[in-house]
């Protein structure tokens, strides 16, 4: 008899409406923006094309970071705040693997503030797409980062004193090497943006820009329409210089770019710490090292 393994045959099947769609219905608002993203990021695997046990989507804690429970791929619901340290860990330990992490603005930028500065500029290669309502939907509407100066919350009955951070500026200048920021009343633009960001090597920034319909009325859909505009087809998204100016550009004039805001290619944290890895050749080698580390010390 022969010891041979005989493997199957059959092509993976290609990706399907269903493949990616979670068994759990979402649970948001009616009216959330987070449903268009939801639907688009579905479109945007269907035609990235991996089979769902190769993903892996990481959330923080808010109502956007409930995404994981909604799609059918792995996921891990973590801590408030925590989506990308869990994320470049995930990463870095199973490189092959597709890890998307998604949540709020406050996930991202108060509490989160911190992993958002360090895994934007040590170029983890993730695709993170920031659900950004400038409010925190999920505790009923206190102010966010992404709120706008003097906006009126409920934690900020008097109007917020503090200018709001740009989520895209900070990605931009913090180091990311895929920006986009796109909106939810856009389907097929998300979807385009989620598919560019999952090809790209390197850290994938996306802001999509996602009403809270319950505790942020104000900025619904229309709101977000009236204020945003397509990047100048002449943007040339490689030019790091053209893309602070056209960041600058808006935030004076007080809209939203949508589409490509940058992109290069740089190595990321998993080939960094391999060259690392590589040049200390042999365990006894690493082991002396240490020992002689450790002999200044004691
Ligand atoms: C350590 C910790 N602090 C505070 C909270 C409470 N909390 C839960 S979600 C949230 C903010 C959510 O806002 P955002 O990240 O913008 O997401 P959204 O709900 O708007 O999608 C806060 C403050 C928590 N769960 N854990
Ligand atoms: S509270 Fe806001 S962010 Fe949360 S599900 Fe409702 S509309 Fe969406």
């Amino acid at each position: 008899m022969s010891s041979t393994t005989t493997m199957p045959t059959s092509e993976p099947s290609k990706p399907s409406r269903k493949t990616y769609k979670g068994s759990e219905r979402a649970t948001w608002c009616a009216g959330c923006g987070d449903y268009s993203v939801l639907a688009a990021l579905d479109r945007a695997l269907i035609a990235y094309g991996r089979p769902e046990e190769e993903i892996t989507i990481v959330s923080g804690i808010g109502c956007s970071s409930r995404f994981p429970f909604f799609m059918n791929t792995y996921g891990f619901h973590s801590v408030h705040g925590r989506a990308l340290a869990v994320a470049t860990g995930l990463k870095l330990a199973r490189p092959e693997i597709t890890v998307i992490a998604t949540g709020g603005d406050g996930d991202a930028l108060a509490i989160g503030g911190n992993h958002f500065f360090h895994a934007m500029r040590r170029n983890v290669d993730l695709t993170y797409i920031l659900m950004d309502n400038q409010i925190y939907g999920m505790t009923k509407g206190q102010a966010a980062p992404t709120s706008e100066l003097g906006m009126k919350t409920k934690s900020t009955p008097y109007g917020t004193f503090e200018p709001p951070v740009d989520p895209v500026w900070a990605a931009l200048t913090m180091g990311a090497t895929f920006i986009a920021q796109t909106a939810s009343h856009d389907p097929n633009h998300m979807a385009e943006m989620f598919l560019r960001g999952l090809e790209h090597r390197g850290m994938s920034f996306i802001n999509c820009l996602s009403p809270c319909v319950t505790f942020n009325a104000g900025m619904d859909r229309e709101y977000f329409k009236a204020h945003s505009r397509p990047v100048p087809e002449d943007h040339d998204p490689t030019d790091y210089d053209a893309a602070l100016r056209l960041v600058r550009e808006a935030q004076r004039e007080h809209y939203f770019p949508l589409g490509i805001i940058h992109v290069r290619h740089e190595p990321t944290l998993a080939d960094r710490v391999g060259e690392i890895r590589e040049k200390l050749h042999t365990a006894a080698q690493q082991k002396n090292e240490i020992e002689e580390i450790v002999k200044e010390f004691v």
